[in-house]
């Protein structure tokens, strides 16, 4: 009979809530009948057992003790089809055409994004002999706790009054200014108004208007905690191109010359508070692996279960060892009244059973990872950002792969790297505002680069994405992050920005109906998996 292989020894394991010896499941994997040995094994564990021990299987072989397939209702339904391809993804090193996962190079003129991980190993996770020579990574795996930071969950005061409003954008203001404050000489709005006019002045402000003037030239309006004040960007300057990538709310500084009556500021130049180009990520100082995924969507019909098992699978085998973190930027589910006309297209109604039936899903994924998951706009949770971790109830639900969850966005360390997980919903607004070369749907990373730059996750308030007053403004990136993690436009794409692994992590979401009505053909079932040694992206293919 086709003899099982360990990886799905370990899935069916893992799917029960169990652990187990490296080498009990390697002596499974050699049972004439792997399964009823399996099932023959766990029914003699006893209740509180959540190990499977090398030496219960022993005694459990040595009884003989395999139940008859028929009368046996608890055997376990270990799959015996040909495994060969099933643990053993694609690794992607290549550009095809029809794909857009590629490395990228950095807006700016930095050497591209190494995916320099060679066509690696894909032949050598897969197969029963791999673990005879002692290869299941069950069990292996040790990693130190994540840490977070920026976590709203528990800490949200915002009540939505006016007053908060006012208080959130003076936080947002006073944090971004001073990181611009040490590249102009600055003079508030208040100082500019009563002055007689025609010296060299700066002003940091949110931006408050941009239109262009009959001449064609841009009139930017900045605020700042005392007023608004007009600068004019001449449409000849090289400069003028910047006012295209402005977005309203975000913070800026402009250096130029008061007109002859004082009432308006000509730019000479304009700064974005920016990630410096000095910028040297953390790295791990040992080998240890990352895999980043989002958008999951489980509950709705073009959720990829198999495609997910294919992952889960792959992350037993050998060949994923070292990948020691699972993080998961957000859309775990499909959510209920997400979007018009969505329930139609729901395999599962119930939002509780859509956690459910997710929580049943990440149990295939190896106990011994360190999962760290923030809530996407698909999430029952509140849609305005921050949005705070999970209630209690959700994550009873979600208790069993005792996965950490923290709020949207949060900063999480793993091994010394930075990691700012943010889902996305904002990259919708980027896209849509900003030039083509600049953001778009096939670049997802390059909409990132914007927010690196804006040094905020959400600028403009107002429109797609939704803000909630807090007594801080949550949504600063006030520390530069090793590695940015977005999720929610589907798409797969990563780059550097200024030494800043940027990556968008597609979906395990197949093209849904209002997709295919507006042309949106997403990534699915990629698993990028990040090295916190070098930053370096591999992703594999589950497709
Ligand atoms: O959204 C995934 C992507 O698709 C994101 O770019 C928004 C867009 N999207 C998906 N469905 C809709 C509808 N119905 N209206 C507008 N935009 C949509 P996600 O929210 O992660 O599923
Ligand atoms: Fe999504
Ligand atoms: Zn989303």
């Amino acid at each position: 009979m086709p003899l099982e292989t360990p990886q799905r020894i370990v899935a069916e394991l893992a799917s029960r809530g169990y652990n187990a010896d490296r080498e009990a499941v390697t002596l499974l994997a050699g049972a004439s009948d792997p399964g009823r040995a399996l099932a023959a094994a766990l029914d003699s564990l006893p209740d509180d057992a959540l190990k499977l021990s090398a030496a219960h299987v022993r005694t459990t072989l040595d009884r003989g003790v395999v139940p008859d397939p028929e009368t046996d209702a608890t055997s376990p339904d270990v799959r015996t089809d040909s495994p060969t391809d099933a643990t053993s993804p694609d690794v992607r090193t290549d550009s095809p055409t029809d794909a857009p996962p590629k490395p990228a190079a950095s807006g700016d003129g930095d050497p591209p994004v190494s995916d320099a991980t060679p066509a690696q190993s894909s032949t050598t996770a897969g197969n029963g002999t791999a673990v005879e020579t002692g290869g299941s990574a069950v069990g292996t795996r040790s990693p130190p706790p994540a840490d977070i930071l920026g976590d709203i969950t528990g800490e949200s005061t915002g009540t939505g009054e006016y007053d908060e409003f006012v208080k959130v954008f003076r936080d947002r203001y006073e944090r971004l200014s001073s990181v611009l404050r040490g590249r102009v000489n600055h003079r508030p709005t208040s100082s500019l108004e009563s002055s007689p006019g025609g010296e060299d002045a700066a002003i940091i402000g949110m931006v408050n208007d941009v239109r262009s003037t009959a001449s064609g030239h841009w009139l930017v309006e900045l605020e700042d905690t005392q007023g608004v004040f007009p600068c004019l960007v001449m449409k000849d300057k090289p400069i003028a191109e910047l006012v295209d990538q402005l977005l309203m709310d975000e913070v800026i500084a402009v250096d130029g010359t008061l007109s002859g009556d004082g009432g308006i500021l000509f730019v000479d130049s304009l700064h974005f508070p920016d990630v410096p180009r000095t910028h040297r990520p953390n790295t791990a100082d040992r080998h240890v692996q990352a895999a980043l995924i989002s958008d999951v969507h489980v509950g709705s019909q073009e959720f990829m279960g198999e495609a997910w098992s294919r992952f889960a699978d792959w992350l037993h085998s050998p060949g994923a060892e070292s990948v020691e973190y699972l993080l998961i930027a957000g859309d775990m589910v499909e959510g209920v009244g997400v979007y018009p006309n969505q329930d139609e297209e729901l395999s599962i109604v119930d939002i509780y059973e859509q956690y459910e039936a997710f929580s049943e899903h990440l149990k295939e994924v190896p106990g011994d990872m360190e999962i760290v998951m923030i809530p996407g706009n698909h999430d029952a949770v509140r849609l305005a950002e921050p949005q705070p971790g999970f209630t209690e109830e959700l994550r009873d639900i979600m208790s069993a792969h005792d996965a950490r969850i923290s709020g949207n966005p949060s900063t999480v360390t793993v091994e010394g790297v930075d990691v700012l997980m943010y889902h996305g919903v904002s990259l919708d607004e980027v896209i849509a505002e900003l030039p083509e070369d600049k953001a778009s749907y096939d670049e997802p990373h390059k909409a990132m680069y914007q927010l690196l730059k804006k040094r905020h996750v959400a600028p403009q308030y107002g429109g797609h994405t939704r803000l909630a007053p807090e007594e801080r403004d949550y949504l600063v990136i006030e520390d530069v992050p090793d590695v940015f993690h977005t999720g929610h436009v589907h798409k797969l794409g990563w780059g550097k920005y200024h030494n800043v692994l940027a990556i968008n992590s597609g979906c395990w979401q197949e093209q849904t109906d209002f997709q295919k009505s507006v042309n949106i053909s997403p990534d699915h079932a990629y698993a990028p998996i990040l090295d916190l040694d070098t930053l370096n992206l591999t992703v594999r293919d589950f497709n």
